[in-house]
């Protein structure tokens, strides 16, 4: 009965069809190769990679616990298509570009724009890749020695059989925000030199991992630790035996999330991991400061992720546009419909120009170009994009389910998985709360530079600057705790200046 059947929105090439990405490499890292790369890869996305990603979704990770037999095995089974995002994220050099540097100073926009045409066809490998990623700047940034020598070539390795991804292991029960009085692991030393952990880990993410950065309190002789932020230190350590099992750890269970079902997230008792490294010997009680690298480089990832999630449902939302008919005409030349989109363009546009401007900002801190105003602008930019962009993917990509009507509501369509994606990237690597602290702590504590480097950075809009600064001349005038209320509005604020300024350059 009906003879009807509507056409489902199809997917296209998506680095062929983001003219926006083609302009911005043109402009900036104008390569042959790197243009055929993302082609080949683009290609391979829609007609393999993506259909991998929804059987990540459809098939989630369980958790086995007990062998037939009763023994203890805390197995993590994951997927076939999950063991495949990993073998093509080696291929793809996925992690690789960023540290072989072929481009320069751009070889991290060319890693960012491959991840970002990957991102909405991964199944959320990109969570892993983004730890693994992150774990590889820390040891690098603290000199690949000892054990990590190991570690570091596998995270960054092109070869399948050896690549390795890194957990990240932070939030505790008492703290995820507040890891510096939160975290009750306690690491105590061996007579090797290494230390052996427990504690509880309330969130870890991708946690079929074959290595992790944490945090943990060292104790002394009888015991005692240092307590607060002042207290922590960084460790590594290579979490699963040869045949892949953990040892002196209990995965406890599986969180049943909203989103980000593709991947395992799980609660773990650290019950005596032995042979961690301690990372920041020479300076103990500096494991937020020696993470933080690894903050800054997952919070790129994230902000990356929540574009692409952007762009794709905006690219499914145009296809469809032309295929829906109502009211005796396609969608497409409905102008208030029309207008939608194009609403949801321009902020997809400006997300993608603050993300990739973030991107070069990192590129040239890591090869020596930055100056001191490019460090400046990355620290103060990065928590900067990653709240703005981890709330705009929310509305835009709930935005983009609606305008497929009620089969954006249809869970086999693959339409809402994207939403219950999104949500998370307000959350995880900081919340908008604390993200906007940080970016208050970097404009208030340092005005002398921070707010100069943005005034550089964008001088068409100087004058929205000033205001700006007044504003936090005043502010201090004004009761204590007035600036905290004030922080994520002021966040806010600076991410659309920015972002004005570079839609307009
Ligand atoms: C698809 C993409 C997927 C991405 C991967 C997703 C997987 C999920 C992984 C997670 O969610 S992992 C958990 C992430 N957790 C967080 O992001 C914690 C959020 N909380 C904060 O960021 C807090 O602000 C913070 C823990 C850093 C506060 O801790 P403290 O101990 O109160 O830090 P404090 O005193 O502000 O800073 C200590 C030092 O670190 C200072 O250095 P100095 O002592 O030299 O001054 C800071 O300057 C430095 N620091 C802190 N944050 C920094 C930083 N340096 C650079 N960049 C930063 N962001
Ligand atoms: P809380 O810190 O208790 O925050 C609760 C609320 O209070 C938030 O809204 C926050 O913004 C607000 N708040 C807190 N402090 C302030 C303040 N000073 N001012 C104003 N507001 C404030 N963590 C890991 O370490 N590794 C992982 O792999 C990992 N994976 C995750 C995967 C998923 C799916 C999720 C959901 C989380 C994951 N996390 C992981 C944990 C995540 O990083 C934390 O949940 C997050 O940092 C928030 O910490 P919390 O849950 O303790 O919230």
């Amino acid at each position: 009965i009906g003879g009807f059947f509507q056409q489902k929105p199809v997917l296209k090439n998506p680095f062929l069809g983001d003219a926006l990405l083609q302009g911005y490499l043109r402009r900036h890292l104008p390569s042959e190769a790197v243009y055929s790369d993302l082609l080949v890869f683009g290609e391979r996305l829609v007609y393999e990679v993506d259909g991998w990603g929804r059987e990540c979704e459809t098939t989630p990770p369980k958790l086995v616990t007990y062998d037939p037999w009763g023994c203890r095995v805390d197995r993590i089974v994951t997927s076939p298509a999950w063991q495949r995002m990993k073998d093509l994220s080696a291929q793809e050099g996925l992690v690789a570009i960023g540290y072989e540097r072929t481009y320069g100073e751009w070889s991290r926009v060319y890693q960012m724009c491959k991840l970002y045409l990957f991102s909405p066809s991964s199944g959320l490998y990109t969570c892993p890749l983004a730890m693994t990623d992150g774990a590889a700047k820390v040891i690098q940034a603290l000199g690949v020695s000892g054990p990590t020598q190991e570690a570091f070539s596998r995270l960054t390795s092109r070869n399948p059989e050896d690549f390795w991804t890194s957990g990240q292991w932070m939030t505790e029960r008492k703290g995820g925000s507040d890891v510096g009085s939160g975290t009750e692991t306690v690491a105590l030393p061996q007579s090797d030199g290494t230390y052996r952990l427990s504690g509880f880990k309330w969130f870890t993410s991708a946690t079929d991992a074959d290595m992790t950065l944490t945090l943990g309190r060292v104790a002394d002789r009888d015991g005692r630790t240092t307590p607060g932020s002042r207290g922590l230190s960084l460790f590594y350590a290579a979490v699963r035996d040869e045949d892949g099992m953990v040892q002196g750890i209990e995965v406890q269970r599986l969180k049943d999330k909203l989103g980000t079902r593709q991947m395992p997230t799980a609660e773990l008792l650290l019950d005596g991991l032995t042979d961690a490294d301690c990372l920041n010997h020479e300076c103990t009680g500096r494991g937020v400061a020696c993470i933080a690298n690894m903050l800054t480089l997952t919070r790129i990832h994230n902000s990356v992720s929540a574009v692409s999630g952007m762009r794709r449902v905006l690219q499914l939302a145009r296809d469809y546009a032309t295929r829906r008919s109502a009211f005796g005409k396609p969608l497409k030349d409905h102008p208030l419909h029309m207008q939608t989109l194009t609403r949801m363009e321009v902020e997809t546009r400006g997300a993608f120009l603050l993300v990739m401007d973030v991107c070069r900002l990192i590129g040239r801190e890591e090869t020596g170009h930055a100056s001191q105003l490019d460090t400046h602008l990355l620290r103060l930019l990065t928590p900067v994009a990653k709240l703005y962009t981890g709330k705009q993917a929310i509305a835009v990509i709930s935005e983009g389910l609606e305008s497929f009507g009620g089969q954006g509501y249809i869970e086999d369509t693959g339409l809402p998985a994207m939403l219950r994606d999104a949500q998370v990237l307000s959350i995880w690597e900081g919340t908008t709360n604390v993200l906007s602290l940080d970016v208050l702590r970097c404009i208030s504590v340092s005005q002398s530079y921070f707010l100069p480097s943005l005034s550089v950075a964008v001088r068409s809009v100087d004058s929205a600057l000033c205001g700006l600064r007044e504003f936090l001349q005043e502010a201090v005038l004004k009761p204590p705790g007035y600036l905290e209320l004030a922080a994520r509005d002021l966040a806010y604020s600076l991410a659309r200046i920015y972002i004005g300024a570079l839609l307009i350059d």
